[in-house]
């Protein structure tokens, strides 16, 4: 997150972290999420380069952290993945992504899912195709870079207020053009201060209607970071929610 601030978990009790185990066993970050039911977390596809074919033992999932490199017990809970659904047309073309939406099935080691605390909760997702007006202001947060070019993500949770741009300013050439699908919108700050960054992919925009929140964009892609004329570029959330309830429903029974 680039200009924004150090942020507690208990303000975004639905992000999850996930890491990734590599083959010196050494534990890198590599994510963010968000917790949209006990057992699930909706994250972006370009996570997973390798798609459904990435080795799913190798990940870990965090809720209810605050410091990347600290473990706090009291807390955090911690999960294996038992599931990484990749959305089949996810396309990761010239820079930009389609369709950048996935889902992992968090299971714990006693087999349970997210138990609800101060610090993990679940956030809603937004009625189907349901669009927010241009300039609404919403919540990104995450763990990654607080600049453009520097290398370490942000040890600590951060947050920051992003405005939702008009979608034809977003596909002007001025701005992104055609690279900017109707799966994606813009969202950031008019004197470019503020935007999300490596690090922060698949982690939550969240607006807040009528006093509730709700997950409207997944952090996807941008040119840079906070750089004029290119703001983050966020899936759209309300275009899967279909996509989503039918991976999340339990599988039919045989008696129909
Ligand atoms: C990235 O590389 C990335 N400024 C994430 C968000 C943005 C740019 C790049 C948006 O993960």
């Amino acid at each position: 997150i680039v200009g924004g601030r150090v942020t507690v978990v208990e303000s975004h009790p639905w992000i999850a972290s996930i890491f990734w185990r590599r083959q010196s066993a050494q534990r890198s970050f590599l994510c963010g999420g968000s917790l949209i039911s006990p057992c699930w977390v909706l994250t972006a596809a370009h996570c997973f380069p390798d798609g459904a074919k990435t080795k799913i033992h190798r990940l870990s999932i965090f809720l209810g952290k605050n410091a990347i490199n600290e473990t706090d017990y009291q807390r955090e809970q911690k999960f294996l993945v038992e599931e990484l659904i990749v959305h089949h047309r996810f396309d990761s073309g010239e820079g930009n992504f389609n369709n950048d939406i996935a889902l992992l099935k968090i299971i714990d080691r006693d087999g349970k899912c997210a138990e609800e605390s101060g610090s993990v909760r679940t956030v809603c997702l937004p009625p189907a195709h349901e669009m927010l007006p241009a300039g609404v202001s919403c919540e990104i947060a995450g763990y990654g870079k607080e600049r453009e070019g520097i290398w370490h993500n942000s040890q600590y949770l951060r947050e920051a207020k992003v405005k939702l741009l008009p979608q034809d300013v977003c596909t002007s050439q001025e701005y992104y053009g055609t690279m900017v699908s109707h799966n994606m919108f813009c969202a950031g700050s008019p004197d470019w201060s503020i935007d999300s960054c490596k690090g922060d992919s698949g982690g939550p925009l969240v607006c807040e209607v009528n006093n509730r929140h709700f997950l409207f964009g997944i952090v996807s892609w941008g040119e840079g970071c906070s750089r004029e004329f290119r703001p983050g570029v966020y899936t759209r959330v309300t275009n899967y929610n279909h996509w989503i309830a039918k991976r999340l429903a339990c599988p039919p029974s045989l008696q129909g």
